[in-house]
């Protein structure tokens, strides 16, 4: 795909997970497939998080194979790409809209989520006379467009764990845990349940060593160690830095159990092979709720019962609408062996669906149909 070109369009709306899907996206095109990618971004302190080097006030900027545009109000004149990819119905800027036609491809990349309607609206053109929409929606299934999957990913993540996990925890100045510690990574947003959670593990047979990025629930976590230690009974905490974002894989990896948040966190924590909990993105709807539901009864299709049930629970108790935490912690710590399993092969088999590839072959499609209309 050397010749072609693709620009990326990402408004961020809070957090990282706007950035942290269009930063990996245009890195993997344009390392991976050789694209010439510009991507637009109107907020470049939240894409410094990922990628450090960026600098947050550069116009133009090359990082890491990929050509950097702040996106603001005043829009230069450029030739549009190739592919054009909208995040998140993020809407174009007019004036570039303007300089479109039917040669550019234009696709807009939706949110994640597992509900069924996904499939059905996967790759729906909407008509913009004189142009076309494409809607492209990620999924868990064949007949979405899959997720976002470097090529060796798994690769080097087995590498790692046959021979990088002492030096991460030399790297983290943390002594390498005894075989009887369950590590726990925690990336929440604010979660009226970490409380319970905490007491469980302070309570529990079990050293839990918990490994938490600096974010938004540093201050909860803070709180709850108002002594200013970091151990409490049988839990020990380390607070670790914010690390750009292909960093980020080797905390999912080097963990037992992962809690993860939003969209892209929440992939990769799939991407590790290990159990997770994830924190949905709230949504003032509540339509978050079905988008939990819906990604629980996939994920637990093939779990024996009790996992299942446990694993349901657990997750419900996190996000708000389930019972006790103590009692979900202890049936999914039960029911870890046959979770931890499930993991690994959950994530062969969504493995086979690559976003990246899925998109430039529907790229293509949709070139090749105009050619011959
Ligand atoms: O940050 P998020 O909560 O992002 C979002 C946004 O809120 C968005 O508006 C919403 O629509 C979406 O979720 C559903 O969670 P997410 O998606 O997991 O993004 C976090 C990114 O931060 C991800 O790319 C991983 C990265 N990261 C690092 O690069 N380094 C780190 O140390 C950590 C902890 C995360």
């Amino acid at each position: 795909m050397k010749n072609y070109s693709c620009d990326i369009f990402c408004k961020v709306v809070d957090n990282y997970g706007d950035i942290g899907v269009c930063w990996r996206l245009a890195r993997q095109l344009a390392n991976e497939f050789g694209l010439s990618v510009r991507l637009w971004v109107d907020d470049l302190k939240s894409l410094s998080m990922l990628c450090p080097e960026a600098d947050t006030v550069l116009d133009i900027q090359s990082c890491r194979g990929v050509e950097v545009r702040l996106w603001n109000e005043e829009f230069p004149d450029v030739q549009p790409a190739g592919l054009v990819i909208e995040t998140f119905s993020c809407m174009l800027p007019q004036p570039y809209l303007a300089q479109m036609d039917a040669s550019h491809v234009w696709i807009n990349l939706e949110y994640l989520s597992a509900e069924s309607w996904v499939e059905g609206c996967h790759k729906l053109p909407s008509p913009r006379p004189p142009l076309i929409r494409h809607f492209f929606f990620p999924g868990f299934t064949e007949k979405t467009g899959g997720l976002i999957l470097e090529k060796g990913l798994f690769a080097r993540r087995d590498a790692f764990l046959k021979e990088g996990v002492e030096n991460f925890w030399r790297s983290k100045n943390i002594a390498a845990p005894s075989d009887d510690t369950l590590t726990v990574s925690l990336f929440p947003y604010e979660n009226s349940a970490l409380e319970d959670l905490f007491d469980v593990w302070a309570r529990s047979s079990k050293r839990i060593l918990c490994l938490v990025p600096e974010g938004r629930i540093l201050p909860q976590v803070k709180a709850y160690f108002s002594g200013g230690l970091e151990v409490r009974g049988n839990l020990e905490i380390a607070v670790l830095p914010f690390v750009e974002q292909e960093k980020y894989d080797e905390l999912l990896w080097a963990c037992d159990i992962n809690f993860v948040r939003g969209e892209d966190s929440f992939v990769r924590a799939q991407w590790a092979g290990k159990p997770l909990i994830w924190q949905i993105y709230h949504q003032h709807d509540g339509v978050h709720r079905d988008k939990l539901e819906a990604f629980l009864e996939l994920y637990c299709r093939k779990l024996p019962a009790h996992a299942a049930s446990a694993m349901r629970d657990l997750w419900r108790a996190w996000n708000g609408s389930g019972d006790s935490m103590v009692y979900a912690w202890s049936e999914f710590l039960s029911a870890h062996a046959e979770i931890d399993r499930r993991a690994m092969a959950w994530a062969e088999e969504l493995s086979k669906n690559n976003l990246a590839l899925n998109l430039l072959d529907y790229f293509q499609e949709i070139g090749t149909m105009r050619a011959f209309k």
